[in-house]
């Protein structure tokens, strides 16, 4: 080896060492954060390098385990991580994909790539973040096996035996160092999979968890595709047409898939991605079938004679009411663009969309007309209960900051004009808004009693929910609009804070206003303005002193502590009991208080845990409330 090379071999050395330990030093630059959501970063960075491997036709079936100890391992039959020496970096190329950023990218340019995209920080940055990591390549033949601590091989490339297959198996174990709580969530873990899995048809991937002696597998492979995510999505809804449309095509090394179904309810749920990223932002994709759907129901409403010469065309929000949708494409060189890189930017793919729409849906209309005219139909009467809405509506909408006469005369506003400091709180009952009235802090804290029951929104549409004396009321109230017109600017609280009682009445009309907010004013909650208060359950007294009980598990702790003789425990039924003393100091009070922040990450979730607990159908309610009895307590927490 001559000196010249013997340089260059020592300075890549130095890049790389340094590349592992600024992810080490920065993680969160790298993953996002070292909380729950960069810990299971981990787990799909990994996987997103087999799906790679899938997208490219190489491989069919994933394993991903949790292990004791919160280890992970992820095993593809893929064709492997190449192992022959790499030759600029002059060691094997499993070590370069294992220890240097962004080394991935370099070897295959000519296939669909989720690793190394949006999100992807290769399996370089898994390993530096790692206690340790094993990995054993079926490939040319034989098994190759190497480990890793930190990011740093221990020892080299170990050969271990022959095989005729090929594949990749990952173990790693997240490094307690950087992440304060290592503890994998199922939940977490089976969502993204089972969604990959609807995005890659008949692609097999598993989940299966052996941290307790009760193993517990999950096993996901859609023949459908992303028709079976149509139907998991709408699986409580009364749906037509029964079977969910799908369509594909594939031009210009552009793969596009499309599915939709309705169903009878009022909410459009439309999803996008690219290369199995979730577009949350949107893009070409989602617009070309946005804008195909309409001009299809259009001119096929005229064709019926639904749309009469004199009328103008259905808007495209009227044809998507009731809608699930589903648009997928897959390219070799994804852009994102937008505030979050969440929205695709590249143009060819809009006339490739357009296309197959235009073409198979199209036909479908032709060919099925009792689901066309339903459609039709359907979208007059959402056209039509627009106009009522929008009639409505005026009567919620505020001019100007001013205008304070309009405000609902039940709201006791606070003094405050600055919407960062100012909360709302929405209470049950006329008796609990009376008492929160007087032990409220006025110069930030409004109260907004709601009597009874809001409407449940999940079975009416916006022209009758807009017509709801207690939703106009808290629509004033909050300043900002409703659905496609809200303008966040206008938020007249940041805290918005629902407060009822810890009974079944309570949680009923709390599901109630999270149902409204989820379905009318969704930004709010994404921004975290929604809370829910926590009033204490137990008042007790002993002597002089006085504790606050917020849970059922504090009474027996607090109990031996001070003893059950003379001991007085009140519990309290209702808000109501609280006189506005108690009240301003168990729950008002920020100092005192806790309150929960409502965080619908997860939007498919949310949109099931809504459409069961407040939809049509009794059967999935009652399934879901037995089954599920638990998480709907924490829902409702
Ligand atoms: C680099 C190049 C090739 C495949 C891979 C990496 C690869 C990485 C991972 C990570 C987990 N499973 C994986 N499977 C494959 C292309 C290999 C070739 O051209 O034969």
């Amino acid at each position: 080896m001559n000196k010249k090379s013997s340089d260059t071999y020592d300075a890549s050395q130095i890049q790389v060492l340094e590349g592992l330990s600024a992810v080490r030093k920065r993680p969160s630059m790298y993953i996002g954060s070292t909380e729950s959501r960069g810990l299971h970063h981990l787990v799909f960075e990994v996987v997103d390098n087999s799906i790679d491997e899938a997208m490219a036709g190489y491989c069919n079936s994933i394993q991903v385990l949790i292990g004791k100890e919160n280890s992970i391992t992820v095993i593809d039959n893929g064709r492997g991580i190449p192992v022959k020496e790499h030759p600029q970096q002059k060691k094997s190329a499993l070590e370069v994909v294992l220890t240097m950023l962004h080394a991935g990218g370099k070897f295959s340019a000519e296939s669909y790539k989720v690793a190394g995209g949006l999100h992807g920080v290769g399996v370089a940055v898994v390993n530096a973040l790692s206690a340790w990591l094993e990995v054993e390549v079926k490939r040319d033949g034989k098994i190759h096996f190497q480990r890793y601590e930190r990011g740093r091989p221990v020892d080299k490339l170990q050969s271990r035996g022959k095989t005729s297959r090929t594949g990749t198996a990952i173990t790693f174990s997240p490094d307690p160092e950087i992440f304060e709580n290592i503890n994998f969530d199922f939940q977490i873990l089976s969502q993204r999979l089972r969604e990959l899995a609807f995005l890659n048809r008949s692609l097999k991937i598993s989940l299966e968890d052996r941290r307790k002696e009760e193993k517990k597998k999950e096993v996901f492979k859609y023949d459908g595709g992303i028709s079976s995510f149509i139907a998991f999505l709408n699986r409580n809804k009364d749906v037509y047409p029964k079977k969910p449309l799908y369509f594909e095509k594939e031009m210009d090394d552009c793969r596009v898939e499309a599915a939709l179904q309705y169903n009878t309810g009022y909410s459009e749920t439309i999803y996008s991605f690219a290369n199995n990223i979730r577009t949350q932002e949107g893009g070409t994709h989602e617009a070309a079938f946005k804008s195909a759907l309409t001009r299809l129901v259009n001119d096929h409403a005229r064709r019926l004679g639904i749309l009469k010469e004199n009328q103008d065309n259905f808007q495209g929000e009227d044809i998507r009411e009731g809608l699930t949708g589903i648009i997928s494409v897959k390219l070799l060189d994804p852009q994102f663009e937008g505030q979050t890189k969440t929205r695709l930017g590249n143009s060819e793919v809009r006339g490739i969309v357009e296309s197959v729409l235009q073409d198979e849906l199209g036909a479908f209309l032709e060919q099925n007309p009792g689901t066309a005219r339903k459609i039709c139909e359907k979208t007059l009467q959402a056209a039509r209960a627009r106009d009522a809405a929008r009639k409505a509506r005026e009567l919620t909408r505020r001019k100007n900051a001013l205008e304070i006469s309009s405000l609902p005369g039940k709201l006791a506003d606070c003094t405050s004009r600055l919407p960062a400091e100012s909360e709302l709180f929405i209470v049950e009952g006329e008796s609990a808004g009376g008492s929160a009235k007087q032990g409220r802090d006025r110069h930030f804290q409004a109260i907004l009693p709601l009597k009874g029951k809001i409407l449940n929104v999940e079975k009416a549409r916006l022209d009758r929910i807009l017509g709801n004396e207690e939703i106009r009321a808290l629509i004033t109230a909050l300043g900002v609009g409703i659905g496609d017109e809200i303008d966040l600017g206008k938020l007249r609280y940041h805290k918005v804070i629902i407060m009822t009682d810890a009974d079944v009445d309570g949680s009923h009309i709390r599901t109630l206003l999270l149902t409204f907010f989820f379905r009318y004013l969704e930004p709010l909650i994404a921004r975290g303005n929604i809370y829910i208060a926590q009033p204490p359950l137990y008042k007790v007294a002993k002597g002089r002193k006085i504790y606050y009980l917020y849970k059922e598990e504090e009474m027996e702790p607090l109990m031996s502590q001070i003893g059950r003789q003379g001991t007085d425990v009140q519990r309290y039924k209702g808000l109501g009991e609280m006189n506005p003393e108690q009240l301003w100091e168990t729950t008002l009070d920020p100092q005192n208080r806790s309150l929960l922040q409502v965080d619908l990450e997860d939007t498919f979730l949310a949109d099931e845990i809504f459409t069961i607990l407040m939809g049509e159908k009794v059967e999935p309610r009652r399934e879901f409330i037995e089954t599920h009895a638990r998480e709907v307590r924490n829902l409702d927490i």
